[in-house]
């Protein structure tokens, strides 16, 4: 089981390099790890569980994120319609991107930075993910609103992107200049 103990925190390497495509057939230690990313989800979303071992809640979580520079990422939220998107994606590909740009009012936080970093994270509205997943399928996925914006957050962990890297005028630790455009 995934603990907050097993979550790299910012200013670990792994967090800056861009990570690697997975091998198809997925192996089964990669299968395993990625099915753990997603029960770290679940279970941090359930309150008794998350309370017991102290886990903070998240809708996305990146390999990179435990110390594996993989291109392999969990997802397990709903969208506007209260319809479930629990994934674990391997090899994901955003393919398009709407050009209208939407963010998070409170901005955004990340299980691997244990602080506030307050300001705007630009982001795409809407985009087209292509991926193959835990279950052996390859899906295209159009995503919009909070699904959206999860999906660019954890896209960008297996680039070696950091949030606070799209702030505008962010200078605070371990900022890294990124262009806008970096997908
Ligand atoms: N998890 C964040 C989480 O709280 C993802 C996230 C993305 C939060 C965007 C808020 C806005 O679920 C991660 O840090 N995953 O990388
Ligand atoms: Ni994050």
């Amino acid at each position: 089981m995934i603990l907050m103990d097993n979550i790299v925190r910012e200013g670990s390497r792994v967090l800056r390099e861009v990570a690697k495509e997975v091998d198809m057939p997925l192996s089964e230690e990669d299968l395993a790890l990625l099915q753990d990313m997603l029960d770290y989800l679940k279970n941090s979303q359930d309150p008794e569980i998350a309370e017991k071992y102290d886990l903070r809640p998240g809708s996305g979580l990146a390999a990179p994120q435990v110390g594996v520079s993989k291109r392999m990422f969990a997802i397990h939220t709903t969208d506007e319609k209260d319809q479930l998107y629990s994934y674990g994606f391997i090899n994901p590909k955003i393919v398009s991107h709407s050009i209208e740009e939407t963010s998070l009012e409170n901005g955004e936080g990340c299980l691997s930075v244990d602080r506030e970093v307050e300001g705007e994270v630009p982001r795409y509205a809407r985009v087209k993910l292509q991926a193959d997943t835990l279950e052996g399928e390859r899906v295209t996925l159009r995503l919009r609103g909070y699904l959206a914006i999860v999906v660019q957050h954890e896209m960008d962990h297996l680039n070696g992107i950091m949030f606070y890297d799209r702030i505008e005028g962010y200078a605070g630790p371990h900022k890294k200049e990124v262009p806008r455009t970096a997908l």
